[in-house]
């Protein structure tokens, strides 16, 4: 454990062995983390006596001069599936959703993916370039881009596969894992429409094709009603310079629809009249419904909500009483409206309480505050979002989608919780 070793050195005691024993115990313990945090605690550090930590000096400032979690904070990390990819560069992680709050995703704790591993990207090399049906082809420095005025816009990015391998049924024992490949970052950007305008689109300019930097090249094409309307070219997160597994030094923001479009390392946007991957579109990134037939061009990700406590990896540590029960809801096509909450799975629903900013296209928090008597529960959430639309069942989605598809499936999440606290992932019709 790296952590620990840059942690203040105190007065070697037992206090201090036994907090260093649940860190190794905690770490060890990576998938079913929940239980190991309430163990490792010391008595002689409750009152009336004076705790370990209030009896010597602690670390001095610029003792980390990048600031790091706790290290008791050790298992709230990124965790990828050994087996879902063959490499480690053309792979996935996902975010641990059970251990957060709120809606903002740490810059460290976003999933990544990606198909060619990370470009290591020096910002004072790089260049964005235009061209195509533009009046006149450009090439921006990072420089030229922060000259342009910027914006700040909180939205989720979540990719088209997230819980993809849930389609034939519940797989994956954790949101984390069902779920986690979705963030939620406040980016500051350039908006595209300042940068396309700049070169002068051509009037028979219909499509974009963003492309990364990475080995991948990866790219996709956008309708231009979508780049003109609220794409950004972002160069900031949460404040601070995109990380280099997000794009650094800059990505395309492609808010409420698939992930995968946000190309990221973004290099080039070349303008044209038609879309440039009609070939891989149906292959790649399409939805394979019964009988070989596709849905193509399926770009925006529909209302989706999950509980993130309690959940596989975050059980009931209580025997009973005041319990809180938290989740996370979006829509790519605007505010959340409304969360419904079950804990008989469906028999009665109750409305969440939305706590902190609604904000299009964003996640939103939700609660819903219950005593628990100790009996088994059957927890699902339901959202709601400013369209009308509400989240499907996953039968319901499987009765129009079929089972062949790896995307785009937002149906809802049930957790089985048993009379000992512990939850997994289950189906009910
Ligand atoms: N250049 C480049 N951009 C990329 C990718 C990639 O491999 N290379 N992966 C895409 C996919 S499939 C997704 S889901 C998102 C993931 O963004 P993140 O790694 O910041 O979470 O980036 C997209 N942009
Ligand atoms: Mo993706």
């Amino acid at each position: 454990m790296s952590r620990s070793s840059k942690s203040h050195d105190g007065p070697a005691n037992p206090s201090r062995r036994g907090l260093l024993k649940a860190g190794i115990a905690g770490a060890g313990l990576v998938a079913g983390a929940g239980l190991a945090r309430a163990a490792g605690g010391d008595p002689a550090n409750l009152p009336p006596n004076v705790a370990d930590w209030s009896r010597y000096l602690g670390p001095g400032v610029d003792a980390a001069p990048y600031g790091m979690p706790s290290e008791h904070e050790a298992q709230v990390v990124r965790r990828s599936v050994e087996w879902l990819t063959a490499s480690r560069e053309s792979s996935i992680n996902f975010t641990p959703l059970h251990e957060l709050d709120g809606i903002i995703t740490p810059n460290g704790l976003c999933f990544e993916r990606h198909h060619g591993g990370v470009a290591e990207m020096n910002p004072t090399d790089y260049r964005l370039m235009i061209n195509g049906l533009v009046d006149k082809p450009l090439i921006f420095t990072l420089d030229d881009l922060k000259r342009f005025p910027r914006v700040n816009r909180l939205y989720f990015l979540e990719c088209a596969a997230n819980s993809g391998m849930e389609w034939r049924g519940a797989q994956l024992n954790g949101c984390q894992f069902t779920h986690g490949m979705v963030h939620c970052v406040m980016y500051t950007g350039v908006p595209l429409k300042y940068l396309l305008e700049e070169a002068g689109l051509k009037t028979n300019a219909k499509w974009i094709m963003p492309e990364g930097g990475d080995a991948a090249g990866m790219n996709r094409s956008v309708p231009i009603e979508k780049a003109l309307d609220d794409c950004l070219v972002a160069f900031k997160m949460n404040g601070e310079a995109l990380r280099p597994e997000q794009g650094y030094p800059a990505r395309l923001v492609v808010p409420g629809w698939e992930g995968n479009m946000w190309v990221k390392w973004l290099r080039r946007i070349e303008v044209g009249d038609m879309p440039w991957h009609a070939r891989e579109e149906t292959s790649k990134y399409t939805d394979l419904l019964e009988g070989g037939k596709a849905r193509r061009f399926t770009w925006v990700m529909d209302a989706k909500s999950v509980i993130t406590s309690p959940s596989p990896q975050a059980p009931i540590l209580h025997a009973k009483g005041a319990t809180v029960l938290t989740g996370l809801a979006w829509s790519g096509n605007g505010r959340i409206t409304r969360v419904d909450v079950t804990l008989d799975g469906g028999e009665n629903w109750h409305e969440a309480r939305i706590d902190g900013p609604s904000l299009p296209k964003a996640l939103h928090r939700f609660y819903f505050e219950f005593d628990w008597d100790g009996s088994e529960l059957l927890l699902q959430s339901r959202a709601h979002d400013e369209t009308g639309y509400v989240q499907p069942t996953k039968d319901a989605l499987r009765a129009v989608r079929g089972t062949n598809s790896i995307y785009h499936n937002n149906g809802i999440q049930t957790w089985y919780v048993k009379a000992d606290g512990g939850v997994e992932n289950v189906e009910i019709s």
